[in-house]
């Protein structure tokens, strides 16, 4: 299960109605496209947990680097200015199964004696194995995990009293978002937090020149469409759950997986592109009547944008949001970038 915005477990009835509906609208969009939350059935996160082991996926395995070498600075700084009595709660957006927070966790407690984590996820099954691998591995954490979307609903924050909250959006989960819907989840994660409290925001860096060139369009391209084909099926495996909640009958290898840079958009594009002219059925839903769509052989469905920052694009968005950055650490590579940030 990813550490992720999109985790969903069960089809629940109303989750099939938003698959319903996703699919009639993206579908009878031109371009056509599909959210990428569609990933994230039971296969997909599955999929999405063997993609951050992926060699050409650096990203996961980058931002923990980032967090073994740097969680004690960070979370000195994200608690500064407390009171003496004051500790550090633990809120986490997109928890899944909070494979990378141990580290920053396992600080904290070596800092403040204990801490009360709030992990956050659409996904029960997720927050239910992170609950036990902390509780089995970092003795002094609390855990009150939240069943929540945090991108349609108010986050369910907990404050506890003489406490300062560090909210942890990490695993450029942000980066799926467009612009302006990523600016509104920000927002709404500020509606929650008092002054003072802190943001720590993990984004993947935009491919530089010059100095740093060694992150280039093709560093991501090779993370996106990885030599194994994991990705080529996660993406596809979108038109598998597809035709199990819906009945469609879309034939996979009648489509292609097609990942590419955007450098006006500075974001990677993930496409499923059909290969022949061809016609797919989708059955009577609760969305409504059956319909059909028609593919043109190279037309493709946009299936994800995974936006990709400078240092300026992530200090810009945090203030558009209500943050200020106070610091910010980057890989020895420039690959990643983790951005700590103040509610202001
Ligand atoms: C979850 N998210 C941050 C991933 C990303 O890199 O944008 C999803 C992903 N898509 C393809 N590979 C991984």
């Amino acid at each position: 299960m990813p550490s992720t915005t999109f985790a969903l477990d069960e089809p629940l009835i109303s989750t099939l109605d938003a698959v319903a509906n996703e699919a009639r609208v993206g579908l009878s969009s031109a371009p056509k496209t599909l959210s990428p939350w569609l990933f994230y059935d039971e296969e997909g996160s599955h999929l999405f947990e063997q993609i951050t082991e992926l060699p050409e996926y650096y990203l996961t395995r980058t931002e923990r680097s980032i967090f073994a070498a740097h969680a004690g600075e960070i979370l000195r700084e994200a608690a500064l200015g407390q009171g003496p009595s004051g500790k550090l709660t633990l809120i986490e957006l997109g928890a899944g199964t909070a494979t990378k927070t141990g580290i920053l966790l396992a600080e904290a407690v070596r800092q403040q004696g204990s801490v009360v984590y709030q992990p956050v996820d659409v996904s029960e099954t997720a927050l239910a194995e992170a609950s036990e691998n902390i509780l089995a591995n970092i003795p002094g954490v609390t855990v009150r995990s939240q069943v929540a979307d945090y991108t349609r609903e108010a986050l369910p924050l907990n404050r506890l009293v003489e406490t300062r909250t560090l909210a942890l959006y990490i695993g450029s989960s942000i980066g799926n978002f467009m612009p302006e819907d990523a600016k509104d989840v920000l927002r709404n994660l500020r509606a929650q937090l008092l002054p003072g409290d802190a943001l720590l925001l993990g984004t993947d860096l935009a491919p530089s020149g010059g100095a740093h060139a060694n992150k280039t369009p093709a560093t991501l391209l090779a993370a996106y469409n990885d030599a194994a084909g994991v990705t080529a099926t996660f993406n596809l495996n979108v038109l598998t759950r597809l035709n199990r909640d819906l009945g469609s009958d879309f034939v996979l290898r009648n489509f292609h997986h097609r990942a590419c840079w955007n450098p006006t958009q500075s974001r990677i594009e993930m496409h499923l592109e059909s290969l022949i002219d061809q016609r797919v059925q989708i059955p009577t839903n609760s969305s409504g009547p059956a319909f059909t769509v028609d593919f043109a052989q190279g037309e493709s469905i946009h299936t994800e944008n995974s936006y990709k920052f400078t240092a300026a694009a992530v200090e810009a968005l945090l203030a558009s949001a209500g943050f200020k950055r106070t610091n910010s650490w980057q890989d020895p590579q420039h690959l990643f970038a983790v951005t700590l940030a103040a509610a202001i």
